[in-house]
């Protein structure tokens, strides 16, 4: 799991003032009172958005602002509304309140696309002195300002879990392969087993579209008996919806190795084998252009006899079709979700 924390403020719109004001007409020596109320201040609205899946944008921006309420105006015109702020989040933020002692009370949390959930009120308009003329005081010079719109103090909280599970032989690259997409700076190195504990990196497609994958230790044949670290930790990919098989292209026989991956899966839960996965050969830059190919084409054919299913070739160090990867993940996330 991986968790994301931003703190920020929040201040709504305050209310527009009611008007002190009096009819003037032409004819009308002594006009009543006209003055209107004010309008009332924005609220601020969070609103779920399953396009994103970081608070990232709550770093660079951390004060949010909703519009006043206009002031009430003679002619009993009433003062404009104060537009409201929305707040977009991703689905699973958390949403509470940072008291004066600084304890946190939870207010809410965001969970379906397009939820809205007003977290601060505007202040109400206050009245104009129309409202304030009675039989005996026709002339009333009494009107009220609008209330002040509430502030706090938030603090938001995600919990990711990952989308993408990355699946391979210690040094296939999975390491350098989420760091070559993601931010996340996993420990790379070219011996077995440098990574030991699963990291989660969020995976920008481009602005608007982001996945989240995880990097775990690798695995070996036997792991379902303990062999390396064991398989206790693909716990952490077990509700990813997708599954990416990282080859080395350099391997003897990428689609034998692919069997050994398959079956400790397929030991440690039977569910794990059958979700949707993409076979993916690593390092192409190691290899000539004419060798390249000619492997992926021998690799491919392989795969196509025996399991039916397509094979992609990057290298995360020249970012060769690293983009295209992107994309491919995004879609077949998209898909799976859909099927959900
Ligand atoms: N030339 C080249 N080297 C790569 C590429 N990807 C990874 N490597 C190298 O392969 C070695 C292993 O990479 P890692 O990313 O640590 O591999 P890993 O799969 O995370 O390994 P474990 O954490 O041990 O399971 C490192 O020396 C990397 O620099 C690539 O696309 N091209
Ligand atoms: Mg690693």
């Amino acid at each position: 799991m991986f968790i994301d924390y931003a703190k920020i403020r929040v201040e709504a719109g305050n209310g527009g003032d009611g008007c002190v004001s009096f009819r003037r007409e032409k004819f009308v020596s002594k006009g009543g009172p006209d003055g209107g109320d004010g309008g009332k201040g924005g609220d601020i609205v969070f609103v779920g958005d399953e396009n994103t899946n970081t608070l990232i944008q709550f770093r660079y921006n951390k004060l949010y602002q909703a519009e006043k309420g206009i002031n009430g105006s003679g002619k009993n015109k009433f003062g404009a509304f104060g537009k409201n702020q929305y707040i977009r989040v991703p689905l699973g933020t958390e949403i509470a309140i940072i008291q004066d002692n600084g304890n946190k009370k939870l207010f809410g949390e965001i969970t379906y696309h397009e939820e809205e959930l007003i977290i601060a009120k505007g202040g109400s308009g206050g009245k104009g002195n129309a409202r304030f003329a009675t039989s005996t005081n026709q002339a009333p010079r009494q009107a009220t300002d609008g209330k002040r719109g509430q502030e706090f103090e938030l603090e938001l909280t995600l919990k990711l879990m990952a989308d993408v599970g990355l699946v391979g032989f210690p040094n296939a690259g999975k390491s350098t392969l989420l760091s070559a997409i993601s931010a996340a700076r996993p420990k790379i190195a070219d011996y077995e087993f440098t990574t030991l504990e699963p990291m989660l990196g969020v995976v920008y497609v481009d602005e608007f579209r982001t996945f989240v994958m995880a990097d775990i230790p690798g695995l070996i044949e036997g792991a379902h008996d303990g062999k390396g670290k064991g398989i206790q930790f693909l716990r952490h990919i077990q509700r990813t919806k997708t599954l990416l098989f990282l080859i080395d292209i350099n391997s003897v026989d990428p689609l034998h190795d692919y069997f050994i991956l398959r079956k400790e899966l397929y030991l440690y839960d039977t569910n794990l084998d059958k979700k949707q996965s993409l076979i993916v050969l690593s390092k192409l830059d190691t290899l000539s252009e004419d060798d390249r190919y000619q492997k992926l084409a021998e690799v491919r054919a392989a795969f196509k006899q025996k399991t039916n299913e397509e094979v992609i070739g990057i290298s995360s160090v020249t970012n060769l079709n690293t983009n295209e990867l992107k994309n491919k993940l995004y879609e077949m996330i998209k898909n799976a979700t859909k099927e959900d």
